[in-house]
């Protein structure tokens, strides 16, 4: 099979910085050398691929844009975008992995914590020596986090957490775990780790999607939690859904990689897939697909460049993050099915990445805010009437 091209039809990257070209280049190199030789089989066993995690550590990219004093790159928005885009041209579960460990984690310790919990974990995470999780969903409150019934009460020198949270990526690894609950009716933030009595991470198996990356349960019975792993900036429902902008942005990146994965192989397979004496690439009802995709992929990277200029900026909206999560998730899972449609028979195997891209974007569209929540999200700021 030909070397991957990415997709660049409008030379964007011809805007890319050194700094920022080097960044994507690594990124690719990396998931090519590392990620494509395993990542099958990864998935179809279930297992996360943790071997490379610190891998991913040395090039830098956990909590990229977070200060170099905590043991970061200092990066801007639009290189952390970029390895969002080139690692999940791998994996949707890597992505997640990345998203996770440093919108999720990171930027609430960064954003919320004190300067003494800025110190202790965000070199630890970002080296990896250190995973975390982030636990906002719950059985009864997915798409609703205000809802949620995980209570925190104030005891003696902390806080006694009980209830339960579902759907947590990477939990079962983790070795903290940023929970909300709510303490006298307030959503607070709270550094969980795992070694805290009564709290346990069973991991949730048997999924079809996102099957090389790790979902669990986070329960809580009495935990204790210390004074200190109190989040002392976090108030209010604000403040987890400020976490969530920041893995939305890295998501509508993210799922240009997965449409670059599906188009090219769909690309290689139609020039050499010979049917009627000739390559399926030269029917015109091929080239229609081929041309769709690749105009809605160039499409999601303008979109994705211009968050990346108005998030550098620090003019971002989180509507215009729910536009281009809500676009660019739907659009990649459109482009898969045409991929694996173009691919016949073949397209159903794991011999090409199309069916696990397509699965894992199953999730994607779901978690982060569902395709229905962000259509509610921008239809009340466009038209100033609250339809949730
Ligand atoms: P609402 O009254 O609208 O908002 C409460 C306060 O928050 C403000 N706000 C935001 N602020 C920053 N960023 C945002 N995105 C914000 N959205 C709202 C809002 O202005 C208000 O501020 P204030 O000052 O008035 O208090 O709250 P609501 O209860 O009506 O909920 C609104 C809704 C539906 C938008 C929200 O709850 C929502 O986004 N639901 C979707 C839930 C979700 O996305 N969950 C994700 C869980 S984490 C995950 O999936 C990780 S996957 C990880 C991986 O990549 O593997
Ligand atoms: P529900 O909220 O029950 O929604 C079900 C359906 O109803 C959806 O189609 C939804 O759009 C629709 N719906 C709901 N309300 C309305 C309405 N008002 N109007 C119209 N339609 C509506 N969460 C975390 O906190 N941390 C994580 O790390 C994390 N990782 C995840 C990993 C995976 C693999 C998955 C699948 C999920 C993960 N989640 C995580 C949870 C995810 O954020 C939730 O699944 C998501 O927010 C939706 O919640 P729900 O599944 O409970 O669906």
């Amino acid at each position: 099979m030909k070397k991957f091209e990415a997709v660049d039809y409008f030379n964007l990257n011809s805007l890319l910085s050194e700094d920022e070209i080097l960044v994507q280049e690594s990124v690719r190199s990396f998931v090519e050398a590392e990620v494509i030789p395993i990542i099958e089989d990864s998935y179809q066993e279930a297992k996360f691929p943790f071997q490379l995690i610190p891998k991913l550590a040395e090039l830098g990219v956990f909590g990229m844009t977070l200060p170099e004093k905590y043991g970061c790159a200092g990066m801007n928005n639009l290189a952390y975008g970029l390895v969002n885009q080139e690692l999940e041209r791998g994996d949707s579960g890597l992505r997640s992995f990345l998203s996770v460990q440093s919108s999720l984690v990171m930027y609430p310790i960064f954003t919320f914590g004190s300067e003494e919990q800025r110190m202790k974990w965000l070199p630890k995470l970002a080296s990896a020596g250190a995973i975390g999780c982030f636990g906002l969903t719950e059985p009864d409150y997915g798409s609703n986090p205000g809802g949620m019934i995980t209570k925190a009460e104030k005891v003696d020198g902390g806080f006694l957490l009980n209830g339960a949270k579902m759907w947590i990526t990477n939990g079962t690894i983790a070795d903290i775990a940023i929970v909300w609950a709510k303490l006298d009716g307030i959503v607070k933030g709270f550094i969980v780790e795992k070694e805290f009595k009564g709290f346990s991470a069973p991991e949730m198996k048997k999924k079809h999607s996102l099957r090389a990356s790790i979902t669990s349960e986070l329960v809580f019975e009495d935990v204790f939690v210390p004074e200190d792993n109190l989040l002392p900036e976090a108030s209010g429902l604000k403040s987890p859904l400020m976490c969530l902008n920041q893995a939305r942005y890295s998501i509508a990146w993210g799922v240009t990689g997965s449409m670059m994965a599906c188009y090219d192989s769909a690309l290689q397979y139609a020039k050499t897939r010979i049917q009627f004496n000739k390559p399926i690439a030269s029917y015109q009802l091929t080239q229609d697909k081929l041309v769709n995709m690749l105009t809605e992929i160039t499409k999601t990277q303008l979109l994705n460049f211009q968050l990346a200029k108005l998030k550098d900026s620090g003019k971002i909206k989180h509507t215009q993050i729910s536009l281009a999560k809500r676009n660019n998730v739907e659009k990649a899972l459109e482009i898969a099915r045409i991929a694996r449609e173009i691919l016949g028979a073949s397209g159903i195997t794991s011999e090409y990445p199309i069916m696990r891209h397509a699965n894992n974007l199953e999730s994607v569209k779901t978690y982060e805010g569902t395709h229905e929540m962000h259509t509610l999200i921008i239809g009340e700021d466009i038209t100033g009437f609250n339809a949730f």
